[in-house]
């Protein structure tokens, strides 16, 4: 039976409320890193991701927050007299020229690229893979700060990763604990089915424009960004599913499938907490990789 997910306040994205009718919102499913291989594949195969929990040593996790937010002490985006790791935001005077400046060098990090090839991830996929792995240099780490208006719309990864394998999977990690209440990822139940039927109906839409054109998430077949929508609740109506919150802690990690649509919440933390968490994609080296991925994460580059 589906449980009513019982909120203190409503969810929001990009201005629309979703429901919290038990047949619209529920929860994602937890599991076991430690659980046999074979077990987590059709898991998997059934649900379009894995959550897995405690995967990351939770310590590392949370010093990568610190470090994090002690780069950005002087931009006004934290609050100065409070321990980074907190990363609390303080907003009152933000100097959004010298924000843009360190999250490009944030990107550019050896210590975000060794956070990205911790032990744990890369022999997690080695063994999902059945195979050496390969993990894409386009890697993003993402703030979101309270009550911040943009939020992520409903997509599927694919639409931007369309040169490559569609075998190619999403590790979204949460940087701190992320409870629902703070805009981490929501999942469409059972949508990697649904992300399928709709990449074959862009791939016909798409069959006679230009190759670069084709493989876009931009071209004049797409929505804007290459999002589905940003109407959460429609979506979860037209296609009769529920949309999945979780608690993420730090040291979980979600895998998705390429064809799974997922989206995020306005992060509304009662403590003014800034959401931190990046999303980086690893896939099997033999097979084909979007070549429009070989380079850093920029403001000005095709997301
Ligand atoms: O963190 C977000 O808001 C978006 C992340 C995302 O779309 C992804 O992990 O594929």
């Amino acid at each position: 039976m589906q449980q009513t997910a019982i909120l203190r306040e409503p969810l929001t994205s990009n201005g629309y409320t979703l429901s919290s009718a038990p047949n619209r919102l529920g929860w994602l499913v937890p599991s076991d890193p430690g659980e046999p291989m074979s077990d987590l594949q059709a898991q998997f195969q059934e649900q379009g991701y894995l959550w897995l929990k405690g995967l990351l040593d939770r310590d590392a996790v949370l010093a990568f927050r610190r470090r994090y937010f002690a780069a950005f002490r002087d931009t006004g985006l934290v609050r100065r007299d409070i321990d980074p790791v907190e990363g609390i935001y303080d907003g009152a005077d933000e100097n959004k020229n010298l924000i843009r400046k360190l999250q490009m060098e944030t990107h550019r990090w050896a210590a975000y690229e060794a956070f990205c090839l911790a032990q744990p991830i890369w022999q997690f996929y080695e063994a999902f893979f059945d195979g050496p792995v390969y993990l894409h240099k386009r890697k993003l780490i993402r703030h979101i700060r309270p009550g911040e208006s943009l939020s992520t719309g409903a997509h599927y990864d694919l639409v931007y990763l369309r040169g490559g394998a569609d075998t190619v999977c999403t590790s979204w990690i949460p940087i701190g604990d992320i409870p629902h209440t703070m805009g981490g990822l929501v999942y469409l139940e059972n949508s990697h089915h649904f992300g399928r039927r709709k990449e074959a109906e862009f791939s016909a839409l798409n069959a006679d424009l230009p190759p670069e054109e084709r493989i876009s998430a931009y071209n004049k077949n797409m929505g804007k960004g290459g999002w589905l929508t940003k109407n959460l609740p429609t979506l979860a109506d037209r296609l009769d599913t529920r949309w999945l919150m979780a608690d993420y802690e730090a040291g979980d990690m979600v895998v998705h499938g390429a064809y799974t649509t997922h989206a995020s919440t306005t992060n509304i933390s009662a403590d003014n907490r800034i959401r931190l968490s990046t999303d980086i994609r690893y896939q099997r080296v033999r097979e084909e990789i979007d070549v429009r991925w070989n380079n850093h994460w920029s403001f000005d580059d095709f997301q």
